[in-house]
Parts: structure tokens; sequence; C-alpha cells
């Protein structure tokens, strides 16, 4: 029996991909989370960049906890299974009035992970809307194969190599994936997005959750990590991670060091970079 989500809504996830919006964080939590990723940033130099960025779980106590609540993972086990590993954290943050971007792309086609089941979850930390730069996304386009792409390494492409589908995406049936603060948008695999800069006065941010079954394999590094965050891992082909006990605890930065510098030659592998490019 489903925890959260009605039958309903798990055939669209199956049809189109993508499930929005869903309330996850009340909008006061959602604005205490990003009061204290800002109150991070200005210790440490303005906007979050590099390494930072992603397997944040290891490094902020608040994330560690969002990516083992219950309203989370009863959403993302209803859509996987019981069985559940969180692989990543990411932050996608979009400064005012910048030229940032991400390009069309099929996140499947980069991480090296052999499931079709991996499930993001978006969260809001600001309004996504049409001028902050929402992300646009191409439902139903999961369900088809893994696009060619091209790495543009274009300097204000958000993603790691610029990577961009290579052929023709029909944007006529791009659905703008707009978000209040504190909602979320649940996605699958391989389906096609994107989003424009950020034209609005507010930061766009976002802090996305990934979540694979334990079966799956990382087939491009010898050697993967990932949070154990609900159920039973009958298959060990992740390393389980530490769970802080405070931010930057030292023992979970120790392991951040060593699965995001792996993940990085996942991200980057055949392109000759070894450091992030934001
Ligand atoms: O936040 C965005 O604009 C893009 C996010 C994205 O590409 C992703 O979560 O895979």
């Amino acid at each position: 029996m489903s925890k959260r989500l009605t039958a309903d809504l798990i055939a669209r996830y199956d049809q189109d991909g993508v499930i929005f919006p869903r309330r996850l964080l009340s909008a006061a939590d959602a604005a205490g989370y990003r009061r204290q990723l800002e109150a991070f940033e200005a210790a440490h130099g303005g906007a979050l960049k590099g390494a930072y960025r992603f397997k944040s779980h290891l490094l902020f106590k608040w994330l560690a906890d969002l990516v083992r609540a219950p309203e989370v993972l009863d959403l993302v086990e209803d859509l996987i299974g019981p069985d559940i590993l969180c692989w990543n954290t990411n932050w996608f943050i979009k400064e005012p009035r910048t030229p940032n971007f991400v390009s069309w792309h099929q996140d499947n086609n980069y991480w090296g992970l052999d499931t079709r089941k991996l499930v993001s979850v978006w969260i809001a930390l600001s309004p996504a809307t049409r001028a902050s730069g929402c992300m646009r996304l191409i439902p139903g386009s999961h369900r088809g194969p893994t696009l060619p792409h091209v790495d543009t390494f274009h300097a204000d492409n958000m993603l790691t190599r610029g990577q961009e589908i290579a052929v023709t995406v029909d944007e006529a049936k791009a659905v703008d994936i707009t978000l209040e603060t504190g909602e979320a948008a649940v996605f699958a695999f391989g389906i096609a997005h994107s989003s424009p800069p950020n034209q609005s006065d507010d930061r766009r941010i976002a802090i996305v959750l990934r979540y694979i079954p334990p079966e799956t394999r990382q087939t491009v590094a010898a050697w993967d990590s990932a949070a154990l965050v609900r159920g039973t891992d009958r298959f060990g082909h992740f390393t389980h991670e530490p769970v802080p006990t405070r931010d930057f605890d030292p023992v979970a930065v120790a392991f951040h060091l060593r699965a995001e510098e792996q993940q990085r030659q996942v991200y980057y592998q055949g392109t000759g970079l070894k450091g992030h490019r934001t």
C-alpha cells in the first residue's frame, strides 16, 4: 500500500516522469534552511561553490536530517520501494540577474548508475518562477532512449561539463516547473530538463536529493558511496556513508572528501578535468 501518493499520482509519475508541486516543507522551515545556507556562505567567502555543492548531506546536519525525513522517504518509497539509498544531494543556486543556465540534458547519461529508478526530489528554498529560471522538462522523455549529448563547457552553463542534448528538443512540449518556497518537484532519471537564467531580483535556490534502490550499480567508478536512509541493503554495491552528528562533523567531512572526489571523477570522466568548473 502506498504511503503518501495516490495510485493516480504514481501512474502520472510513470507516464510523465514528474510530479509537482508537492509541499514538502513549510515556508518557515524552508526559510530557516535558507538562513543556514546563507550564514555558511557569509562566513566562507560567498556563494556556495565546488565540492560544497555535491554530497552536502555529509556536511550540513539539517540536510542529513532532511534526506532522512519521513515525509520525503514515504514519497520516495512509493516510487522505488522500501529499501532506499540517498546517493547525492546537489545545490543549484542562480544569483539574481545572472546569465547562468542549465542546458537540456538527461542525468542518466553521466552518473554511471545502471538504474532507471533514480528519483530526484528538487526542493525550492526560494520561489522558482519563469522569471527566476525555474526548471523546464519534457514529460514522458524518461521513457524514451538516452539521447546523444555534447560537452560545451559553456562558461555560464551550471552543469559540470556544460553537457547538452545534441538533437533538437521540442520545447513546445516543455512544462515549466514553477514552485513556491518549500514546494518540491519529484522527477525521474532520464527525463530531459533544462532551466534559463534568473532574471529576478532574488536568488533562485534549489537543493536536490537523489535516491536509488540498493540493487543499483555504479558502472563507471570502482568505488561509490551512498547513505542508507531506509530499509535494508542486501546488495552492498555502495559503501554506506556516516551520519553527521553536527555541521562539519570531522568524520563525515573526511568521508565527504573521498566520496566527492570519487564522484567528480564520474562527472568529468573522459574530459581530462579534475576540479569543479563552478
Ligand atoms: O535546478 C536546475 O535548474 C537544474 C537542476 C538539474 O539539472 C537537476 O536537478 O538534475
